[in-house]
């Protein structure tokens, strides 16, 4: 008799599609996953992650059952578990006479380590569920001095066929901006995204993640995300109907008391498998076609799966795993407790990371104008700064959640991911939000003990980062405006923005 191999699932490779299951026979492979604390602990895990990723893996171990899988499932409170991915292969190894392991390739650079040097050999096959492959995109960055999202994003629409008329864009432009990014207005008709009530399997989750990481930062319940592909299409099919059609207009607003606007909040469903994202592209398409959404709104949501997400994941393949590491601007203040829900007087921060800590989401501008821009301001290490990010969001995995912390927010990567970084005074957060007219700050004030920390900041970062900046074209003219200050004002601001560091180096609130 042939010996069984070992087909690992992990937590976010939830699809029978996975591309170990595909190379694996039911008659004589044996599926194993596993619930383990050294994954649920690699980082404080928000309690909704570990919830939603343990519910999922359940859920999805039940249905690889029904379908004539043999599947071996440690759960985190089995005596027997060793806590560890490793340690759990080589447990079933033991246990069934297994010699050998498929395993599809991790989204993350520590846990493709830890396979690669388990003491069985393991097969790492590619992980086949974006719409661009690992090789696709390097052979698309070969010999590019800048890699560009807007280039990649437009070569991806042309290979694929989505929102295109013949070889022209639809509508006649690769992307509608202009009509884009307005800010929010309160509206007591904005359809809320769909959430489900625990079922028995959340329910019996929710109580052991209770009990077992009751220090983590964030609230367990309410909890209500889409935790199998039913509800995950259940969510997706209630988002393009009632939210899509407005999605353009509100993408980068922020609204207190409105979390979610008219996003979509399939990230988690979409990096645990339970959606399939060229699925998405063209149920998005087809709702434009019907004419049940405009162009502008279509156009702005395929453009952050088709062209973000699947650029995000090769710059992560093609950095290799020294990335998360990255630190270009030589930054390296740790990380205030502020992130960690402790008091403070910036309304527009103490609204993203309440919401952060009730939810584990945060929209995309929240996380990249909000938490991420002070984080580049004030110049916090971004590998701390990185461990947050990949802890306290539902939807964190390293090859998603790495590059746009390192790369897009922080600029740690130097300029891998973008040209110019992400960082702006109180007045953008004005425009966009509704957080400054509450605020004990002056978002008007550049320089005296009241005025938004965000505009004293914002000059100190581009003063301290001259040399490297000065010559970036983009940003010449935001030089020039600070040399047209008088130099009393100058130095007004410095002080300023030196006092707001020095608070924040002796955990002081700001
Ligand atoms: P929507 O606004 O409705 O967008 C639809 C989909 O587009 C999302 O579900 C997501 O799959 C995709 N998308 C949008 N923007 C991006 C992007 N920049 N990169 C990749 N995919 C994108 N996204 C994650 O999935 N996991 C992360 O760990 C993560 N960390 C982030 C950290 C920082 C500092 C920043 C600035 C962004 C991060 N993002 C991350 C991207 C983005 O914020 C989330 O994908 C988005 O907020 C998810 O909410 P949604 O489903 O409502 O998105
Ligand atoms: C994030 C996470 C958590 C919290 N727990 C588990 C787990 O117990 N078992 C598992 O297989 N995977 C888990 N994951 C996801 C992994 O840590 C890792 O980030 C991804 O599998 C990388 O693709
Ligand atoms: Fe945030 Fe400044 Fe506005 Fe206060 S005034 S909410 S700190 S941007």
């Amino acid at each position: 008799m042939v010996n069984p191999r070992l087909v690992l699932v992990l937590g976010d490779q939830l699809t029978p599609r996975i591309a170990a299951l595909r190379s694996a026979d039911p008659a004589r492979d044996i599926v194993v996953m596993a619930e383990v604390a050294a994954e649920a602990e690699s980082v404080r895990h928000h309690p909704q992650k570990i919830a939603l990723i343990f519910t999922a893996m359940r859920k999805h171990a039940a249905r690889l059952e029904k379908h004539g899988w043999r599947v071996l499932y440690s759960r985190l409170d089995d005596a027997r578990n060793s806590q560890s991915l490793v340690g759990e292969l080589l447990r079933r190894a033991a246990e069934t006479g297994a010699q050998e392991v498929i395993a599809t390739r991790p989204g993350e650079w520590r846990v493709i380590h830890d396979l690669e040097a388990a003491p069985l050999p393991v097969s790492l096959l590619a992980d086949d569920r974006f719409i661009c492959s690992e090789a696709e995109f390097a052979v698309w960055a070969e010999g590019r001095t800048q890699l560009r999202m807007e280039h990649f994003y437009r070569e991806m629409r042309r290979r694929t066929g989505l929102l295109m008329e013949g070889t022209k864009p639809a509508g006649g432009h690769w992307n509608f901006d202009a009509e884009n990014r307005k800010p929010a207005q309160p509206d007591l008709f904005r359809a809320a995204p769909l959430r489900f009530p625990p079922d028995a399997v959340t329910e019996e989750v929710l109580e052991a993640v209770e009990h077992r990481f009751p220090r983590h930062f964030g609230s367990l319940r309410p909890f209500g995300w889409a935790t199998d592909p039913d509800q995950a299409e259940q969510a997706l099919a209630h988002f393009l109907r009632q939210s899509l059609p407005r999605f353009g207009d509100e993408q980068d607003a922020m609204l207190s008391g409105d979390p979610t606007l008219s996003h979509a909040l399939i990230s988690p469903s979409l990096n645990l498998g339970l959606l399939d994202p060229m699925e998405v592209c063209r149920r998005a398409e087809a709702e434009w076609r019907a004419g049940r959404a405009p162009l502008n709104a279509v156009e702005g949501f395929i453009r952050q799966i088709l062209g973000w997400r699947e650029f995000i994941r090769g710059i992560w393949s093609l950095a290799g795993p020294g990335y998360p590491a990255s630190n270009a601007l030589d930054h390296h203040r740790p990380l205030p407790p502020l992130y960690w829900g402790s008091e403070t007087r910036m309304r527009c921060l103490s609204q993203v990371v309440a919401q952060t800590r009730d939810m584990a989401y945060a929209h995309h501008i929240q996380r990249l104008m909000v938490t991420g821009n002070f984080a580049l301001l004030a110049g916090l290490d971004p590998a701390d700064v990185h461990d947050w990010y990949l802890s306290v969001y539902a939807d964190a995995l390293e090859w998603v959640e790495a590059p746009n912390t390192i790369g897009m927010s922080q600029f740690a990567d130097g300029g891998m991911v973008g040209s110019k970084p992400y960082a702006a005074s109180g007045a953008y957060i004005n425009r966009m939000s509704d957080y400054c007219g509450g605020c004990a700050y002056d978002v008007t004030d550049r320089s005296s003990p009241n005025a938004c920390p965000f505009n004293p900041l914002y000059w100190h970062f581009l003063s301290r980062h001259r040399e490297r900046f000065a010559r970036n074209p983009r940003m010449t003219p935001i030089y020039r405006n600070w040399d047209r200050m008088d130099a009393g004002q100058r130095t007004a601001i410095l002080d300023r923005a030196g006092d707001i560091l020095a608070r924040l180096e002796v955990g002081e609130t700001v």
